[in-house]
């Protein structure tokens, strides 16, 4: 867990660092960084770290992917907290981003949090050939294959009037793009600034994200119904919003079940590959959470 604590304040001291750059309108700045130095669990940065050591890669060089990937979701959070998407006030315990600074400046803050996101990864000292391929796999995963487009199925579903079995293939299809892509890739992003990664090692350590991916995002469906708004920080809006989720379709028992056979089954990917106790512990963080 120190570990885990240590890559999280190289995270934080990153993203701080960026947003002493001179950027102006004053405005926009403060809009820009608001959301990604709020706080936050940081479980994608952990996650890529984590999987980074496994594969012997430079920690140094890490943190620009790691911190990225923040980027990235702290503009998801933004967005999605408009009143167009999930219409929230609170995010990680403060106003929303639009709260403070207006829909529009909002907007632009997510832009630009996903446009520099891979700025950062760009202008990093990994390998050009691992910079491509980073940037391959992140920017699918959280653009119009993954996030977007879970983003945009869930959206669409909310008060569908569909069957249950429909249901069920819908709210797969959205828990496994809207929010399980980018952590997956949050995953082998990490992995691929190492060196010398085996096929093997790379599909296990592929699918040991999705399961979690998937997991994470049962837990927090199960956190809008028995969680304690003051922990997790935000309002619960999932019966508000009639948002399709795993609780509704399968009852809250069963889909912490459904979480728990994830855990397991991503444990069974990499509990024989070296140096996997990180990715161990953030599994066990994912699907015990109250927060
Ligand atoms: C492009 C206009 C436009 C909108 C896109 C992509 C998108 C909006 C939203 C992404 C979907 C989304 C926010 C999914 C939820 C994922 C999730 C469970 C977020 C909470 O993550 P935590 O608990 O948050 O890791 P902290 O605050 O701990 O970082």
């Amino acid at each position: 867990m120190e570990t885990l604590n240590k890559y999280r304040l190289l995270t934080d001291n990153f993203i701080d660092n960026l947003s002493k750059e001179n950027i102006v309108p004053k405005k926009f700045k403060e809009a820009l960084f608001y959301t990604p130095k709020s706080g936050g669990k940081r479980i994608r940065a952990l996650l890529t770290f984590s999987s980074a050591e496994m594969f012997n890669a430079d920690i140094d060089k890490v943190v620009f992917v790691a911190a990225a990937i923040e980027l990235i979701h702290a503009y998801s959070l933004i967005h999605d907290d408009l009143p167009a998407m999930d219409n929230d006030d609170f995010r990680r315990g403060k106003p929303s981003n639009h709260k403070v600074f207006g829909e529009d400046m909002a907007i632009l803050a997510g832009d630009g949090l996903n446009t520099h996101a891979f700025n950062v990864i760009a202008d990093s000292p990994l390998m050009p050939e691992q910079k491509i391929e980073i940037i391959k796999h992140l920017s699918k995963a959280a653009g119009i294959y993954g996030m977007v487009n879970g983003q945009a199925a869930d959206i669409l579903s909310s008060g569908a009037d569909v069957g249950k079995n429909q249901q069920k293939k819908l709210v797969n299809f959205i828990h496994k793009h809207k929010t399980a892509k980018l952590i997956q890739s949050s995953v082998v992003c990490g992995a691929l600034c190492g060196r010398n990664i085996k096929d093997t090692d790379f599909n296990k350590i592929s699918k040991y994200g999705l399961y979690i991916g998937v997991a994470f995002q049962i837990i927090d469906d199960c956190l809008d119904i028995v969680g304690d708004e003051k922990l997790l920080g935000k309002k619960k809006v999932d019966e508000i919003n009639n948002t399709l989720t795993y609780p509704k379709i399968y009852g809250l028992e069963r889909s912490y079940k459904m979480a728990e056979v994830l855990k397991n089954m991503a444990f069974n990917e990499i509990k024989d590959m070296k140096k996997s106790e990180n990715l161990i512990n953030i599994a066990k963080l994912v699907v015990e959470r109250k927060q």
